[in-house]
Parts: C-alpha cells; sequence; structure tokens
C-alpha cells in the first residue's frame, strides 16, 4: 500500500543553494525567461521562484543538443555544472553550464506583453493591472509583492512576540464600525447586512478575552471617487491592546513594530529592496504634534487656508510630511487628537477637552497610513455617546457586552498595507501597490 509521509522529495536546488555546489552537477526547474544567442553559445536565463539564474548553453559542455521547441515561459528542468566566478566588485557569481534541459511544458500562445526586461516598460498601469497573473511574472513587480509579504510578516512576528493573540474576524458583519456612506451593503437571504469596513468591533470584544490581539486581513470600502490612494478592499494590519496606561502605549507599539518591519527587509528581503530600489525608512524616534497645533503650523508656515478645520485633506498631510522631513529629520509623523467629531464612536474623548480625542494618525512620507487611538471602555460612557450621535445602542448589543461585563483601557489601531507599500517604492498610484486591486471600474482579474 502507499503511504504520505509528509514530505516532498525534490531533485532540484534553489539558486541561494549554489554555493554550496560549486563545481558539482546540479538541477534547478523553473520558466525559461529569456534566450540570448550569442556566437557559439546562448544564455538562457531561467525564472526560479525568487530568482533568475544564468545558464549557459554551448554544445561543448555535453552531449546535450538544444530542442527548438523550448521558447520563452516554457516550464523546464535543467541540469548542469555550477561554476563561478568573481563579479566586478569581487562577489562570487554562479552560472549553470548546461548538461540538458527537461521540457515539463509548453505555453499555447506568446505572452502579451513583455515580461523578460528588467522591468515593464511603457505599459500602462491599466494594462499591468489587466494582465497581473503574468505582468507580475516581471522580476520587478513580483518584486513588489515579496516585500509586501515581508511587511505582513514583519507586521506579525514582532506581535506574537510581544504576547499578541492572531484572530480572525468575520467580514458579513451587521453593522459598519467606521461611519461614513463607504458601506458595502449585501442581502443576505432577505436580511441587509455588510461587508466589514474593519475588524473593530471584534478585535474590541478579544481584547476582553486574550488582552492583545492582531488581524492581518482584508476589509472594505465603498469608494465612491476614482483616487490614487483610495481602494475598495486592501488588506488592514489591526491590532488591539488591553490594560494601556494611555494610547501613548499604542504609538510606541506602533513604531516598535515598523522598526522591526524595516529591520526584517533590508535583511531577509535585501533582493527585493534592491532591485525595486525600495527606499527603508530609518526609524529612531517619531515626532508627535497635535491637531490644533498642525493645523496653525499649516496656516502659519505654509499660508495654507484649510477648507476643514476638523481633518486634513490631502494637499495638508503631504505639507506636514515635508515638514516631517525637513525639519525633524523624519520620515513618519504622528498627528494626535483629532476632533471628536470626525472620529467613530468608539474613540474615547480627551477627558481634559471633549471636543477632541485621545486618537492620532501616522503619517508617512505625507500620507496617512494608521489610524488608531484608546477606546471608550466605561459602558454608560459609550452608551451615552452613541445616542448623541444618533445610533441606536441595541442595535450594537453585542458589541456592548464588552463594555456592559468588564472592558480594560484599552485601544489600538489600523495600518494599511498597501499604502506603506506604496511609499517605500515611491509609487504614485496604490494600485501599483496591490496585487489584484477593486476599485469603482475594475473587479478583474
Ligand atoms: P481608518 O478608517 O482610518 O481606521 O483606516 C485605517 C487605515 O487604513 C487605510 N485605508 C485605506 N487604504 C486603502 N484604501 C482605502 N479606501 C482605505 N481606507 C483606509 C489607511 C488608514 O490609515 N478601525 C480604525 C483603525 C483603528 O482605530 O484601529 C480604521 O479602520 O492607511
Amino acid at each position: 500500500m502507499d503511504k504520505i509521509s509528509g514530505k516532498v522529495t525534490t531533485d532540484t536546488i534553489s539558486f541561494a543553494e549554489f554555493k554550496n555546489h560549486d563545481g558539482e552537477i546540479v538541477s534547478i526547474r523553473g520558466y525559461v525567461h529569456r534566450i540570448r544567442e550569442m556566437t557559439g553559445f546562448s544564455f538562457v536565463i531561467i525564472r526560479t521562484a525568487r530568482d533568475t539564474v544564468q545558464c549557459v548553453y554551448a554544445p561543448e559542455f555535453s552531449d546535450y543538443r538544444w530542442d527548438e521547441k523550448i521558447c520563452e515561459e516554457a516550464c523546464v528542468k535543467v541540469t548542469g555544472k555550477v561554476v563561478s566566478s568573481k563579479d566586478a566588485k569581487g562577489n562570487d557569481r554562479y552560472e549553470l553550464q548546461i548538461h540538458n534541459v527537461e521540457i515539463l511544458s509548453l505555453p499555447a500562445d506568446r505572452l502579451p506583453i513583455v515580461i523578460n526586461k528588467k522591468q515593464l516598460d511603457n505599459i500602462g498601469l491599466s494594462t499591468v493591472l489587466d494582465l497581473r497573473p503574468v505582468s507580475m511574472r516581471n522580476p520587478k513587480e513580483r518584486a513588489i509583492f515579496k516585500l509586501q509579504e515581508g511587511i505582513a510578516r514583519g507586521f506579525r512576528e514582532y506581535l506574537m512576540k510581544e504576547g499578541f493573540t492572531e484572530i480572525r474576524s468575520p467580514k458579513i458583519v451587521f453593522a459598519g464600525a467606521e461611519g461614513g456612506t463607504n458601506i458595502f451593503k449585501l442581502d443576505y437571504f432577505g436580511k441587509q447586512v455588510y461587508l466589514a469596513q474593519s475588524p473593530q468591533l471584534y478585535k474590541q470584544a478579544l481584547v476582553g478575552v486574550y488582552e492583545r490581539v492582531f488581524e492581518i486581513a482584508p476589509v472594505f470600502r465603498a469608494e465612491h471617487h476614482d483616487t490614487s490612494r483610495h481602494l475598495n478592499e486592501y488588506t488592514s494590519m489591526d491590532f488591539e491592546m488591553g490594560f494601556i496606561n494611555g494610547f501613548e502605549d499604542i504609538m510606541n507599539t506602533e513604531v516598535g513594530v515598523l522598526k522591526y518591519i524595516m529591520n526584517l527587509l533590508k535583511t531577509e528581503y535585501k533582493e527585493e529592496v534592491e532591485l525595486l530600489h525600495a527606499d527603508i525608512p530609518e526609524i529612531n524616534e517619531v515626532p508627535v504634534m497635535k491637531f490644533m497645533d498642525a493645523k496653525e503650523l499649516l496656516m502659519t508656515k505654509f499660508k495654507y487656508k484649510p477648507q476643514d478645520m476638523k481633518d486634513f485633506d490631502p494637499a495638508e498631510e503631504e505639507l506636514l510630511g515635508k515638514y516631517a522631513k525637513k525639519e525633524l529629520g523624519s520620515d513618519f509623523i504622528f498627528i494626535t487628537h483629532y476632533p471628536s467629531k470626525k472620529r467613530p464612536f468608539y474613540t474615547k474623548d480627551d477627558p481634559n477637552d471633549h471636543e477632541y480625542t485621545l486618537s492620532f494618525d501616522l503619517l508617512f512620507r505625507g500620507m496617512e497610513i494608521t489610524s488608531g487611538g484608546q477606546r471608550i471602555n466605561d459602558y454608560h460612557e459609550q452608551v451615552e455617546k452613541m445616542v448623541k450621535l444618533g445610533m441606536d445602542p441595541e442595535q450594537f448589543d453585542t458589541y456592548l457586552m464588552l463594555h456592559k461585563y468588564g472592558a480594560p483601557p484599552h485601544g489600538g489601531l489600523g495600518i494599511g498595507l498597501e499604502r506603506l507599500t506604496m511609499h517605500m517604492l515611491g509609487a504614485k498610484n496604490v494600485r501599483e501597490a496591490t496585487m489584484f486591486p477593486r476599485d469603482i471600474n475594475r473587479v478583474t482579474p
């Protein structure tokens, strides 16, 4: 009887392992990325899971004779001898002298775009997105999302080390958590429900269970406008922590998370960082400014005339980003104490001034990437605020179980993964940092 052991055996190695096999015969598998015929030999670049490997075909290397059926995007297993040479900087450079090519599959058609250049040249973003399953085969394009993996991985690793529990909250929900009109309504067997705008109500409930929780998951916002910073579905990296001394604990945890992420990218995602020329920020300490002080600064220093004294528009965020960089030497700046009128119902008001809240946003290179703050944990205070805002507390009775049956002082935040990635790449549009973006005009691929 056949039995499954749980071990996948393979007779191929990765490019990273070449250094341990100098002079030996090994096999690799991947796509034929590019063939360059020279006089008397050919360069055959094989695209493996994370690398592009230079292989060389020449008749003198073995008895193997090139099969003319092999074309770009053919899936192959290449066997050959690992040879090393030094590059201009004296680093070891490895290539494979081809002894055999086994064809595993041949494409049925030619690619609609050229993907085997360093980057996708002269192709508009909309075409890149239309063709994502293949445009992402381009090394630079795929590196974006490998880097993004590193960001989410860093978030998870750091928080787990800090005693947070990973949670999964539902995405079909009974009510919106963030207010506003950007909520998707859903017919749920005749009943109206919604797509979750955030895991807010659930992460708070779970503070009452695990004290510290986090989630990395999609959230949904029915954005009615086509902007370069809004998606209809994005990945929210959330955490929530109990028994805090103040919302500074949340900001400190975020700075700790970000430092860990940046370090991880610089070490374990070095190749992607280099390929993308990603600008990984240095973080020591992040400056903090109160909302009204920031407004004052915009009006006095920058002579800006704000349209809305309760929030910032993108131009104001950009100016504050420039100020943080130039005057304070930081890519990041925390803005705290947002007006109560603009923050959701769960936000705790500043006990010293009820017009403002114990909340913050984090701006990165002039764009909001995080909102967070301390929450109301007293039952009566929460019910009172809901009533004041015209909400029906009864509709939120399951949410209010947290407060009714005892909640510690707590707070948390949500980071938009795509926006954070976007500004590390210096991209102009958040879609460039979104694998399969959903916006008002796009639900495919
Ligand atoms: P907020 O609604 O400000 O806060 O969202 C948090 C962060 O999510 C990102 N973001 C978006 N990214 C892409 N497309 C969008 N349409 C979009 N909307 C928001 C931004 C933003 O800073 N529950 C609170 C967080 C908390 O207090 O814990 C919340 O969701 O980077």
